[in-house]
């Protein structure tokens, strides 16, 4: 593999976990096959980012102040904690989103790391072209963080063992990954990687 490439992580916190507040189904099944992906990354020194949601107790994205969601990943509570199997190697940058209370914002594009630098600017300095993403929810900020990828012009891999999606309606992920298709996203597994 050409070092012009980095793995994106979406959200693998408690809260979207069996047992969170934000369940994915099974969204807890994939996390092994993630950290195959982690340590196939980590092992070449490629870098590799981690989304989180990071919210404010109070946000228009919560159903109490007129979002669609029940409370969740809300700052510094165990349900917006990495889940506990997931192994993120020391070197994964943090990015967290959602902070802002008066929208949405589902694509880890809008999420900053800790010095508020964003993942378009971060991914620019290392002259990433290709970037491979996993983790959940399928149908909403996988699916818009992979669309906004395509958007900033890298080339954009959709790791399809390893995402889970919420699927308000039953279909929403099988169309989620569709549009991703159409707009150029690549689906690879785990068995596409050289000698993974
Ligand atoms: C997400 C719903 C609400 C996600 C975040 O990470 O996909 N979904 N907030
Ligand atoms: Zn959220």
């Amino acid at each position: 593999m050409a070092a012009n490439q980095a793995l994106l992580v979406v959200d693998v916190q408690n809260d979207f976990c069996p047992g969170g507040t934000l369940a994915v189904p099974q969204g807890d099944t994939v996390i092994p096959v993630i950290n195959r992906y982690l340590r196939f990354f980590n092992d070449k020194e490629l870098p590799i980012f981690v989304s989180r949601d990071w919210h404010p107790k109070e946000t228009k994205h919560f159903k109490r102040f007129g979002g669609i969601w029940p409370m969740h990943c809300v700052q510094n509570t165990p349900g917006a904690n990495f889940h506990a199997t997931l192994k993120l190697p020391p070197e994964a940058v943090i990015l967290s989103k959602g902070m802002d209370p008066e929208q949405d914002s589902y694509s880890a594009f809008q999420a900053k790391d800790e010095e508020g630098r964003d993942l378009k600017e971060i991914l620019e300095d290392l002259q990433v072209k290709h970037l491979f993403v996993c983790g959940l929810a399928t149908d909403y900020c996988v699916k818009a963080s992979v669309l906004d990828a395509i958007k900033n012009g890298f080339q954009t891999f959709l790791l399809l063992d390893a995402v889970k999606g919420v699927n308000m309606h039953p279909q929403d992920s099988r169309k989620a990954i569709d549009e991703m298709n159409k707009k150029g996203a690549k689906n690879i597994t785990i068995t596409d990687l050289p000698e993974a």
